[in-house]
């Protein structure tokens, strides 16, 4: 047990080059814990809000009011308080912050804040992050969800589907999901350039999505798969995320590749042809954070086969999970550090995931920096399933990297997820 003596923010840049907010935290016995605050880019409208300046500097991106209100309320009240209780610490942010979206002080302040005291704590104790959490529960490594192509919000809207993902059904190892995929990431960039078709990586690393349908994206991505030498829905198979509340709303969906206008039915016979013809296994907020009726419409047509994962939908909420679970919209919550805002929301939301026999899914966002948290969370929370990007660009590989090494030093007694808790709906 240990008091926080020092809370100290700072501007760093994320994986865009943009402005975020960064913590360190130290106890008065030296511990040191830091937290950074990442960045979506398809964000759902009831995601805790980001305090960003405005005006016309970094495109209005600067981070500089969060910093002072860290600086000039939070780092007051932490001041003193045992660095262990992260829930009272959570509820004191909240508190202070005062607003139900977290706007006057930012959920940016509030998450790296928040992170920056787990860290200290962890420290504190002398454990690594994912045992802190874990208590003495055993732990699991997750099945990771890895892009191959970006589209969508990432990628200038190149394509109307956001994430085309790949989840290695058939590993048996967090290390080994990881062998597969540089694979299928592998052979997809041969194909690209074959096709003349190679025009650098999206946001998350993920290839430039050259497609002139989403269809092709998919044809693209089986094809790589099977030249990787694996057999597509039985050893590796498609993950999206449509994100569709990017291009639908009001029950209207606008998909500008295809240039059609289609109607929640419509589009819901849209995505159910593609589960026929392609091997998807999970697929990610297919109709709009608006369309609750269109959720629970498309789960009961296709739930039992595929994993439908709420994300701009549930935005990392307990609340919002366990109306969903009511009245049967999605089997499946991403789980966003930041929508929810501190670490203890994040983790009821992951709790409420599980009550109600989601399967979870803890996701990086599009802006990221070289943080590796959510891999030692979603192995010491047993989410099951970790989403971090594509198979590229050093804050998606620090990640990558970092489960292998969690892996290793856990030793033969963790286990891996394998796909087995896919479908846990
Ligand atoms: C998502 C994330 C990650 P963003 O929609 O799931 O792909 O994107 O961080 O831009 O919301
Ligand atoms: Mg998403």
């Amino acid at each position: 047990m240990s008091r926080i003596d020092e809370v100290r923010a700072r501007r760093i840049w994320d994986s865009r080059g943009r402005p975020t907010v960064e913590v360190d935290i130290v106890t008065e016995t030296g511990a040191r814990g830091r937290g950074i605050a990442p960045a979506g880019a398809s964000r759902g409208s009831r995601e805790a809000v980001e305090l960003r300046d405005g005006g016309t500097a970094f495109d209005g991106k600067d981070v500089k009011a969060a910093i002072a209100g860290i600086a000039r309320e939070i780092a007051p009240a932490l001041r003193g308080h045992e660095v262990a209780e992260q829930a009272a610490i959570d509820a004191m942010l909240i508190a202070l912050d005062g607003t139900p979206d977290k706007s006057r002080l930012g959920g940016n302040a509030l998450i790296a804040t928040s992170l920056a005291a787990l860290h200290a704590a962890a420290n504190e104790r002398g454990v690594p992050l994912w045992r802190h959490v874990a208590g003495e529960n055993e732990v699991t490594l997750p099945l990771p969800q890895i892009q191959i192509f970006g589209g969508g919000a990432h990628a200038d809207r190149r394509v109307d589907v956001q994430d085309f993902m790949v989840i290695a059904m058939s590993a048996t190892s967090f290390a080994q999901a990881l062998e597969m995929t540089a694979e299928v990431y592998l052979q997809a960039g041969k194909l690209m350039r074959k096709r003349g078709a190679a025009q650098g990586v999206a946001d998350e690393g993920g290839w430039w999505p050259a497609f002139a349908s989403n269809e092709e994206a998919m044809d693209v991505l089986v094809a790589s798969i099977e030249a990787a030498g694996f057999v597509p829905g039985t050893d590796v198979g498609i993950a999206l995320d449509i994100a569709a509340s990017e291009f639908g709303r009001g029950g209207w969906y606008t998909l500008g590749l295809d240039d059609v206008r289609l109607d929640t039915d419509a589009m819901i016979e849209k995505l159910s042809r593609w589960i026929e013809r392609y091997p998807i296994v999970s697929i990610e907020d297919p109709l709009a954070e608006d369309d609750e009726a269109g959720m629970i419409a498309f789960t009961r047509a296709v739930g039992s086969k595929v994993q439908i994962v709420g994300d701009d939908f549930l935005v990392t909420r307990a609340a919002l999970i366990d109306e969903a679970a009511r009245k049967g919209a999605c089997n499946a919550a991403l789980i966003k550090l930041n929508q929810a805002g501190t670490v203890t929301e994040t983790l009821a939301a992951l709790q409420a995931s599980r009550r109600n026999g989601y399967a979870s899914i803890v996701s990086a966002r599009s802006g990221e920096t070289e943080d590796v948290t959510i891999v030692h969370l979603a192995t010491g929370w047993n989410a099951g399933q970790l989403k971090v990007g594509s198979f590229s660009r050093s804050e998606r590989m620090a990640k990558w990297n970092e489960g292998v090494r969690i892996e290793e030093g856990g030793g033969p007694a963790m286990a891996f997820a394998t796909a087995a808790g896919l479908l846990r709906g």
